[in-house]
């Protein structure tokens, strides 16, 4: 495995080669709410196939990766406790202004809330044992869960991204991480918001700088690295 992969602005890694003993396949957020019929993202009027697109590339990626071992896989879910006690009022406001309030009864069960059928992981990329699940009451995961120390304790500096939404969670996430020194490349394809223009600026927003928060490339280059 030459594990260099065809990314922009960089060949990623940065530093010449990666090994998936200190890499991690991040899926983030890939919740029925937020691609699923009847979910928050559903409710609030969004296009589905936006969020939805993704579904397959990462699914390509994800079973190459349960191949490849010492690789970690790793989930994260973005979700309320049921007493909304982890719920900003903000954040409670905003959602009902677009008709989606958190908590409230929709077609998969209370919106955002844990352990309701729309904030399970689509069947697709569901986890297996062995996957650790990381839950989220916010968009990022750094600075509100134990995230960091779940990837340094198995060793994971280099971070393969791929989840929903592109503009919200993933961006989120892929900023902190890349704050904490974290090698990062989102992979385009595996990923979705609820606007094309708030793709591609998210996208776009990765790769200035020289990569200002890692590298971006696609699931069949990332695919074909790791055979080459
Ligand atoms: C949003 C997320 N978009 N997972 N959440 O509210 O990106």
């Amino acid at each position: 495995m030459k594990g260099i992969v065809d990314a922009d602005p960089y060949q990623w890694p940065f530093d010449g080669s990666f090994d998936p003993n200190h890499t991690a396949l991040l899926l983030v957020d890939w919740q029925q709410d937020f691609c699923g019929f009847g979910g928050y993202v559903d409710q609030m009027g969004y296009d589905l196939s936006m969020t939805r697109r993704g579904i397959e590339p990462t699914r390509s990626v994800l079973d190459v990766c349960r191949q490849i071992p010492g690789f970690t896989i790793m989930h994260t879910r973005e979700g309320h406790k049921a007493d909304l006690s982890d719920l900003p009022a903000n954040k409670l406001w905003r959602s009902k202004q677009i008709g989606a309030g958190i908590g409230d009864d929709g077609p998969l069960g209370r919106i955002l809330v844990r352990g309701e059928p729309g904030w399970e992981i689509i069947p697709e990329l569901a986890p297996v044992d062995g996957e650790p699940i990381i839950d989220k009451p916010t968009k990022g995961a750094f600075g509100s869960t134990d995230i960091d120390l779940v990837l340094r304790n198995r060793g994971v500096t280099h971070l393969i991204i791929t989840g929903i939404t592109t503009d919200v969670c993933v961006h989120t996430i892929m900023r902190e991480a890349n704050d904490l020194g974290y090698e990062c490349l989102l992979l385009e394809d595996c990923t979705g918001a609820t606007d094309q223009g708030n793709y591609e600026s998210a996208v776009k927003m990765v790769k200035m700088q020289g990569g200002v928060f890692g590298s971006v490339s696609n699931s069949e280059e990332f695919i074909k690295s790791l055979f080459d």
